[in-house]
């Protein structure tokens, strides 16, 4: 076994360092001068996605020494220990293995000595004959009547691939079903979510791999009361709820019959778990078949990361460029621009992803980082952020490199907005790189003074992910996309990605103060003067 360096301490990172002195201050526009097809030299293709990575501030010395960073990291390694089922995620001893939840019937993937991959497929079956009731009203409500409104009640990793998924794919959905997702312990959420909804029509899926999740337990119980208001017997429950977790037992004490529990496994993290059975209303709304097609995609992505050598392996390339920028450039976010309206929730999706992942200040073994880990991820469909924040990032004092999606063909031809749409995307890149000079302002006849504020300076990165179509397959390569690519950030920094204390910590603090806001005024305040100020300013209020 080789043993690694400390990330400074890597031949690469050294190098690194030396280069980006010597590289820090070229411009795009130098680039793509000294080398008329670089635009078409830094690309690749894989899986149907075509990733340009021209408009990158890199030269090929960089790409060489990101790979050579990614090889002395032991990215290899790491990569076939996930594949293998190994329990990589380390604070917590458990295998990491979402890649298990797409594996195709026959692949063997091994866990504690036990085969997972036919378990997820009993769990995928079990779901789609499920779903299939629903999709064609054998699923009946208690009263007889069939099931018309899907609601997922989850939080987090439990909500944010449904909603993401099903927004992203709500082409292909089953229209006369209408989909609302409750996940906040705002009443609000609740109350908004169900005000329009016949309780005999409507199913509950109680999505919480823990099923003791404060927010998801408080609006499954209050949705409980909701539908036993019109429905009037406990019996009722079982025909209108049912639920997706790891904890049988907590499940049943609910009232839900277990033979309605979709399960998974503790392998699989809440960030990492819409394909699994948490996209159970994914699946009654886009039907079995093409969840399934959504999977395969994932998979496609999966083997693609598992098995095409560095240099043309899409998360691996991805993931190398924003560590370049974070470590070297000192970026502190990177924004990611869809150019399709169905990806509205992708980027709040990814901010899960990459943020709950890679936010982390110690390496696998507890040592302090010495360096800086994940960036922060942001970003809203385009053209609506051109009429927003791009203005910062065209001209503003921070460097943020940009992810630009699009697909070629549109899911819903109308005029020419497609070709509108993509010109946009295309054009967004171009000024991001190249910028306008104020001799190029100039020759436009603009006053001098205002010269200034019309220049672009440019050399504003950004990679463009390029896809046919919107489909099931293509979001679950996208997904698996930036997947790896945080794997690969999070190998190469040395710190668990697969791991969340800092929601852990989330999940018990408000337990305290809980009582101390429901109860007239006596309870003893031990919190510091802000906190318990701001107690008794509530406590006041509510008890007025
Ligand atoms: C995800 C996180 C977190 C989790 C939610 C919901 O990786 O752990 O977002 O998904 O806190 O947890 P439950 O599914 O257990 O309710």
């Amino acid at each position: 076994m080789t043993t690694i360096l400390p990330l400074k301490g890597r031949m690469a990172w050294q190098a690194l360092e030396a280069h980006y002195a010597k590289v820090q201050k070229l411009h795009l526009r130098q680039f793509f001068g000294d080398d008329p097809i670089r635009g078409e030299r830094m690309t690749t293709e894989a899986v149907g996605i075509y990733f340009d990575y021209s408009k990158h501030r890199i030269t090929d010395e960089t790409l060489t020494l990101l790979l050579q960073l990614a090889a002395e990291s032991g990215l290899r390694s790491r990569i076939d220990a996930m594949f293998r089922g190994d329990k990589i995620n380390v604070t917590e001893k458990r295998a990491v293995l979402h890649v298990a939840l797409r594996a195709p019937k026959g692949q063997a993937i091994v866990v504690d000595g036990e085969d997972v991959v036919p378990g997820v497929h009993a769990v995928l079956d079990k779901m789609a004959d499920f779903s299939t009731q629903v999709r064609n009203g054998e699923w009946k409500g208690y009263t007889g009547k069939r099931i018309r409104n899907i609601v997922n009640i989850g939080i987090g990793g439990s909500d944010l691939g449904p909603v993401m998924a099903y927004e992203a794919l709500r082409h292909y959905s089953q229209r006369d079903l209408t989909f609302r997702f409750i996940s906040n312990i705002d009443g609000t959420d609740l109350i908004e979510a169900t005000h329009d909804l016949d309780a005999e029509e409507t199913l509950f899926i109680i999505a919480s791999k823990t099923f003791t999740t404060l927010e998801t337990m408080t609006n499954a119980h209050t949705a409980r009361d909701w539908l036993l208001k019109t429905l009037n017997h406990p019996d009722a429950v079982a025909r209108h709820f049912v639920a997706v977790s790891t904890n049988v037992e907590e499940v049943a004490q609910f009232g839900i019959d277990t033979a309605n529990m979709f399960e998974f496994w503790d392998w699989v993290g809440g960030r990492y778990s819409m394909d699994s059975a948490i996209g159970l209303s994914t699946m009654i709304a886009i039907g079995s078949e093409a969840f399934r097609a959504m999977l395969d995609g994932f998979h496609q992505m999966d083997e693609h990361f598992r098995t095409a050598p560095f240099d043309r392996n899409l998360p691996v390339l991805m993931g190398l460029l924003a560590l370049w920028y974070n470590n070297f450039f000192d970026v502190q976010t990177m924004a990611v621009l869809p150019y399709e309206q169905y990806l509205k929730r992708f980027p709040a999706y990814l901010q899960q992803l990459t943020m709950e992942s890679n936010g982390k200040h110690v390496t696998r073994d507890g040592t302090e980082v010495v360096y800086q880990t994940g960036p922060i991820y942001w970003g809203e469909p385009g053209t609506n952020g051109q009429h927003s924040f791009y203005q910062l990032i065209h001209q503003g004092t921070k460097l943020i490199p940009c992810d630009f999606i699009g697909f070629t063909q549109p899911l819903n031809p109308l005029g020419h907005h497609h070709d509108l749409l993509l010109a946009n995307m295309f054009a967004q890149t171009e000024a991001l790189a190249f910028g306008k000079t104020p001799q190029e302002v100039q020759a436009e006849n603009i006053p001098a003074w205002l010269v200034p504020h019309q220049t672009f300076e440019g050399n504003r990165p950004s990679s463009t992910i390029l896809l046919e179509r919107l489909t099931p397959a293509a979001l679950g390569k996208l997904v698996a996309l930036y997947e790896h690519s945080v794997f690969t950030q999070g190998a190469i920094w040395d710190i668990d990605s697969f791991d969340q204390w800092g929601v852990e910590l989330g999940k018990v603090l408000a337990a305290r103060i809980i009582p101390e806001l429901e109860t007239e005024g006596k309870y003893p305040l031990k919190h510091d003067s802000s906190t318990n100020t701001l107690i008794r300013r509530y406590r006041q209020s509510k008890f007025r």
